[in-house]
């Protein structure tokens, strides 16, 4: 492999040139027409144009990225994560017209897709899955039974949903026939696949992933644990690693699990397992991602790897470089988003007038904006990622505290405002929160 499309934009895109030009390989961005002011362009060996602003007639569009690839005589794609990321169609495709996807194989794309084929794979594998329906559940009366023998409360998933979407909560025997129902007309609408399972509902949960890495030569690890709880409506704003949950017994189990997870479907190159955590601290396969997640520096900085560059090695045939162990330092990021926070979180694009990232001792910003640039409207609010990290927790609280005071960002609302209050927060301090603290106790 010599040189690598970058199937993205924003900072991810950066955060992939950066690790080819330190291999040495040559890099081709993509950009939309919104896009043709960006860093991943002016960053990138070569740009090609794809196509107008949305997503789906540019970064999503199959044949462009393709011809791009072609055009430019690349011969690997790094997908990123959102976009095609998760497509094994698009991730055959590169294979079949001779690229190398820089990801897992397509069927271990296609075996995870579908969360209740990946469920039933975990359960057969021997990985721990919150108790519930077999398969899915086809009819009214099926759902009825498996719902009451399960025990209220119970969430219907559709099959073809994840990360939040298509679920829904039944808490009384009355209401199970009509949100199967209507669950179903929904997970049709949006994913036109009608397809249910049913769960028993975990109460307070935490979202605890586990990151994992295969390099297609039979060598799968674990690089431990991120915690992912500070979520708003299924948007992770803050994560750390280590969780302030884990133990070393609880953290060689969930590995060993994740690993086994991993195992099951083959995997290649860097994924996620996600889990339930309860209150009790009993864990649960979640769901599996396919690809490299916005949040994986805390992992980086808490074990002092790069999984990027690890990325490309993996993908160019050599066999695993890193290894795991126990956690070196404390990492949090905070997810900085062109949003406003109190106004209902409103997106905010449009030009940044004034701009000045922290720095010092345990500060890495993950950005692709700068002072003069404007934030199209059409993809992702996230602008930044600001991940401070140190000996302790503590530590890393205290030198987020004032980095994000150091942060200007002027022209736009952002999310600062909520991460400085968060690190204040004692609750966030005191490492006692779950998925629902956001959504129901607010952040003032
Ligand atoms: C659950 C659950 C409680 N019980 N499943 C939301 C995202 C999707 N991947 C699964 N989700 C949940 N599944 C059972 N059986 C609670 C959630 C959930 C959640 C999970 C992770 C992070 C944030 C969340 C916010 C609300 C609900």
């Amino acid at each position: 492999m010599k040189k690598v499309l970058i199937a993205n934009r924003g900072e991810i895109a950066l955060r992939v040139i950066r690790a080819c030009k330190e291999l040495g390989l040559q890099t081709v961005a993509v950009y939309s027409e919104a896009d043709r002011h960006s860093l991943h362009v002016r960053f990138a060996d070569e740009a090609v144009c794809i196509g107008p602003p949305m997503g789906r007639e540019s970064y999503l569009k199959v044949p462009s990225i393709i011809a791009a690839a072609q055009i430019t005589n690349a011969d690997g794609i790094h997908p990123g994560y959102g976009f095609l990321s998760e497509n094994a169609d698009f991730a055959e495709i590169c294979t079949d017209c001779g690229f190398k996807f820089i990801g897992p194989k397509s069927d271990s794309i296609t075996r995870m897709g579908n969360k209740s084929v990946a469920k039933e794979t975990m359960r057969a594998a021997g990985v721990p899955v919150v108790p519930g329906s077999e398969g899915i559940v086809s009819d009214v009366a099926t759902a009825r039974r498996l719902a009451l023998e399960i025990g209220l409360p119970v969430m219907m998933k559709a099959s073809a949903g994840g990360g939040g979407k298509g679920m829904r909560m039944v808490t009384r025997e009355e209401d199970i026939e009509s949100a199967f129902i209507t669950a179903r007309t929904e997970a049709e609408a949006a994913f036109s696949n009608p397809d249910l399972y049913i769960e028993k509902f975990v109460e307070e949960p935490r979202h605890i992933e586990i990151q994992v890495f295969g390099d297609g030569h039979g060598n799968i690890i674990h690089l431990n644990e991120r915690e992912c709880s500070i979520q708003r409506r299924h948007q992770k704003l803050i994560e750390e690693a280590p969780s302030p949950i884990m133990d070393e017994d609880l953290r060689r189990r969930m590995g060993e699990a994740a690993v086994k997870a991993a195992q099951a479907v083959n995997y290649e190159g860097a994924g996620t397992i996600e889990f339930l955590v309860d209150k009790y601290r009993n864990f649960y396969f979640m769901e599996m991602n396919t690809r490299i997640q916005v949040e994986h520096p805390v992992t980086e900085e808490s074990l002092g790897l790069d999984l990027v560059k690890e990325q490309l090695l993996v993908a160019m045939g050599k066999p695993l470089s890193i290894k795991g162990g126990v956690p070196l330092r404390h990492a949090i990021e905070c997810r900085i988003n062109a949003e406003d926070p109190e106004h209902n979180w409103r997106p905010s694009p449009g030009k940044i007038t004034a701009l000045h990232f922290p720095g010092g001792p345990g500060v890495r910003v993950d950005s692709h904006i700068y002072e003069g640039y404007s934030i199209p409207p059409y993809y992702d609010s996230m602008i930044a990622k600001l991940i401070c990290f140190g000996e302790t927790r503590m530590e890393a609280i205290l030198r987020m505290r004032r980095a994000l005071a150091e942060t200007v960002i002027e022209g736009i609302h952002t999310t600062i405002p909520f991460h400085a209050k968060m690190m204040e927060n004692k609750d966030f301090i005191a490492g006692e929160f779950d998925t629902k603290y956001l959504d129901t106790r607010g952040w003032k």
